[in-house]
């Protein structure tokens, strides 16, 4: 279900792209950390097949920078997260999910440690920035807390490395994967880094100069021309199939990173943070439910935009959060929340749609295996 109209006022923040992205005959947009972003372009199937093929060029400027600099600022990050950042250089990117007290999540950014004293926190969406002001205001930390001007691109598909080597030079190649260099585009040093939310690979640039913005995003589409550069956003049926989850849809504050299956990324005997104790307490007593694949049978299937439950002889195994029609699997493929009794891969549901319909589903792993 989407709705027609979306009413822009100066909350709804657009970017330095918006009029690029409108020119590129964006379909749809959703609004994420109080930011435009494009959610389709031809549609989601077409620019699936696009993004897998060739390059796209993603406005992602809503994936917000909240910098911490200062003398407290790696002791600030630490705080927020059960990764253990002790090992992190300047120049690496790191995927940290962020918790509370009760070991919740209240989001998953990916962290760019900039210096030793500071950090960019590339957020998803939920409003970190008021969070780590308010640790570092009630703990007296001397850190500064700041949304700065920086607006990332993302230059996505297996051509992305030919396309930014013409752009940035043939350094860029030599940028491994969740790293970053700062490289010139006219003069201007822009964060390159090689990342981006989709399996496709493909590199980010933190946008910082407005000058230079557009500058920037038309010499991309110009070098691209051969390469059938085209228009993109985070597309849900890759990030599905690649098992990419989106804070908010497949896991909110009500879920810890165990059972949203980032345990890998939860250090529980290392640095200290807010929330061990919780976390630890969990992981010793057993999580009660995690992020499972669901194949749901049948088609025509209106879109999921709510939690669907899911039963079993009538009791309740979870719920269903994002569905989408894959091609490559011929079936509807979503992400789940599955109680534990009911979690094992291969185990039978029904999934209960709104309107009265029932359909049968069978869970599967993230990501999803051909
Ligand atoms: N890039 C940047 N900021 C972001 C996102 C991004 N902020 C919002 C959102 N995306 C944050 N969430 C994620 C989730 C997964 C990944 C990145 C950001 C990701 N994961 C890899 C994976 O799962 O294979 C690598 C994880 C790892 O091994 O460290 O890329 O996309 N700037």
């Amino acid at each position: 279900m989407s709705l027609p109209i979306l009413a822009r006022s100066r909350r709804t923040r657009a970017t330095p792209f918006t009029a690029r992205v409108q020119a590129n005959g964006v379909k749809a947009y959703t609004v994420y950390n109080h930011m435009l972003l494009a959610t389709a372009f031809a549609s989601v199937q077409e620019d699936y097949d696009h993004l897998c093929q060739h390059v796209q060029v993603w406005d992602v400027s809503c994936e917000r920078q909240v910098e911490l600099r200062g003398p407290d600022a790696a002791r600030l990050m630490q705080w927020m997260t059960p990764r253990d950042l002790s090992r992190a250089v300047v120049g690496q990117c790191v995927y940290a999910p962020i918790v509370d007290e009760r070991g919740r999540m209240l989001n998953d950014p990916v962290v760019l440690k900039l210096a030793e004293d500071r950090f960019w926190v590339s957020i998803a969406d939920s409003d970190i920035l008021l969070w780590a002001n308010g640790l570092a205001v009630g703990a007296g930390m001397d850190v500064a807390v700041d949304e700065p001007e920086v607006y990332p691109v993302a230059v996505q598909g297996p051509k992305a490395e030919t396309l930014m080597a013409r752009v940035f030079g043939e350094v860029v190649r030599e940028i491994r994967f969740f790293r970053f260099k700062w490289l010139e585009f006219r003069g201007h040093p822009f964060l390159v880094a090689r990342s981006g939310w989709s399996k496709q690979g493909g590199f980010e640039i933190y946008v910082d100069s407005h000058e230079l913005a557009l500058p920037l995003w038309d010499a991309l589409w110009e070098a691209g021309a051969d390469l059938q550069v085209g228009p993109g956003c985070p597309n849900l049926l890759e990030r599905i199939e690649s098992g990419l989850l989106s804070y908010g849809s497949d896991m909110t504050r009500e879920n810890n990173p165990l059972e949203c299956g980032l345990e890998r990324f939860c250090k529980l005997d290392g640095p200290d943070f807010i929330g061990k104790a919780a976390l630890a307490k969990i992981k010793q007593e057993g999580i009660a439910r995690i992020v499972r694949g669901l194949k749901v049978a049948g088609a025509d299937l209106p879109d999921c935009v709510e939690a669907w439950p899911l039963t079993v002889d009538g009791t309740y195994a979870g719920g269903l959060h994002t569905l989408v029609w894959s091609p490559r699997f011929d079936s509807y493929i979503g992400v789940a929340m599955m109680e534990r009794a009911f979690w094992d891969l291969g185990q039978n549901v029904t999934v209960n749609v709104p309107g009265g319909e029932a359909r049968t589903a069978v869970v599967c792993a993230v990501p999803f295996e051909v």
